[in-house]
């Protein structure tokens, strides 16, 4: 893939006293792949102005001083899960107090709740139930396409994609036919957590694994659904471990090009089985922001999702590689079932603020970063 460059500002030159770091900079400046040992060298920075201003002037290449945002819903079917995922603090197995599942009603009825700003993006994720049938999730989504017809749909992670197909004794194709079928345009990109072994026994044993994981993605891109990806971090993994999540990233996109976008995680401890973890700090999440716009030189958008890091610490992730900060939310579950201390939601506004604040042009994008606009109940997409 290849991009073209946006950026029309001289720039100054680099400077470090991490000597690692340049000939990773002469790379980075001529365009040029970095490798693994790169990759490891970035993340063992302690400069991390120096891995910015790199991460930043690839960032700039691409998308100039454009920051992207959109105004989209996260509606969470159910909680139960079969899983047991030791970094979840959401799931819940059947009959355990505190699970939910909704009515199909109840599911549309929450799609129209919330902010009246006209949403463009449904976001749909949840646990793996033992008992609800595939044909739920189908009319969940076909009674959404007939609600609201030109809201994205973007949903169902590459775990739930292997479990649901498991469960309708279909292959992966065949399930995302189905799903592409009933209404659904894209995946979200949940669930990748690390694709190393040993780390994947520890956070999310009962869970697909990494190969079937990338697998998954591969379907789904090669019958035209795209995909985000995202990364876990924060946890048991090492730098090697991180680094190799990207590059097997980077390996399947340069096959299909169908990831859209990048979403550096961060973990949340609190109310999961790995509760004695510390919160991630702020080099650290700046620092896979960053790492991965250097290293996935074939991924159009780095995303630093604001409910993650924070508003405060995405917008400074402007200026670290990141190009778009997610959207409204307004209403989310998983991160706040850890720990998290953002608020559930923004509005459209306070995105438009914190991306101006960071010296960037906000640019509201549909889910295939297309241009949207619009009044307030009602948006036009560019195409
Ligand atoms: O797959 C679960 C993660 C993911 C915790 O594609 C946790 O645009 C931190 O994937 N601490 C779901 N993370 C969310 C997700 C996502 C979010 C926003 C945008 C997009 C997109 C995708 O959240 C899960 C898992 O990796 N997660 N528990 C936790 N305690």
């Amino acid at each position: 893939m290849s991009f073209e460059s946006k950026s029309t500002r001289p720039r100054h030159s680099f400077q470090t006293d991490d000597k690692a770091l340049l000939p990773i900079a002469a790379k980075v400046e001529a365009g040029e792949r970095l490798s693994f040992e790169d990759g490891v060298a970035l993340y063992r920075s302690g400069d991390i102005l120096a891995v910015g201003w790199l991460a930043n002037l690839v960032r700039e290449r691409l998308h100039g001083n454009t920051a992207y945002f959109n105004v989209n819903r996260h509606i969470n079917p159910t909680n139960v899960c079969v899983a047991s995922c030791r970094l979840c603090a959401f799931g819940r197995k059947k009959g355990e107090a505190g699970t939910y599942t909704m009515a199909l009603e109840e599911a549309w009825e929450t799609a129209a709740s919330g902010y009246s700003e006209a949403v463009t993006e449904f976001h749909i994720v949840g646990g793996l139930h033992p008992d609800l049938p595939f044909e739920y999730f189908m009319d969940l989504v076909r009674g959404l396409k007939e609600r609201f017809p030109k809201v994205h749909i973007k949903a169902f992670t590459m775990v739930e994609v292997a479990f649901l197909a498991k469960r309708g004794k279909m292959t992966i194709a065949q399930t995302l036919e189905r799903m592409k079928e009933a209404g659904v345009d894209s995946l979200p990109g949940g669930g990748a957590e690390i694709f190393a072994d040993r780390i994947r026994h520890i956070i999310c044993d009962h869970k697909i694994d990494g190969s079937e994981w990338l697998d998954t993605a591969r379907t789904a891109h090669k019958i035209g659904l795209r995909s985000n990806a995202t990364m876990l971090y924060g946890h048991v993994e090492n730098d090697e471990d991180r680094v190799d999540h990207l590059l097997k990233l980077r390996a399947v996109q340069d096959e299909t090009g169908g990831f859209q976008t990048f979403i550096p995680l961060a973990f949340h401890p609190d109310n999961t089985a790995l509760a004695h973890i510390p919160r991630t700090t702020g080099m650290l999440d700046m620092k896979q922001i960053a790492v991965g716009r250097l290293m996935l030189d074939n991924f159009s958008h780095i995303k630093s999702y604001w409910q993650m890091v924070s508003p405060k610490m995405a917008q400074i992730s402007l200026r670290f590689g990141a190009d778009d900060i997610d959207g409204t939310v307004v209403e989310e579950k998983i991160y706040h079932d850890a720990g998290a201390t953002t608020p559930q939601g923004m509005r459209r506004k306070d995105l438009v603020r914190l991306i101006t604040e960071a010296g960037r042009e906000p640019f509201e994008r549909d889910t295939m970063y297309r241009a949207v606009t619009r009044s307030e109940d009602t948006f036009t997409v560019a195409v």
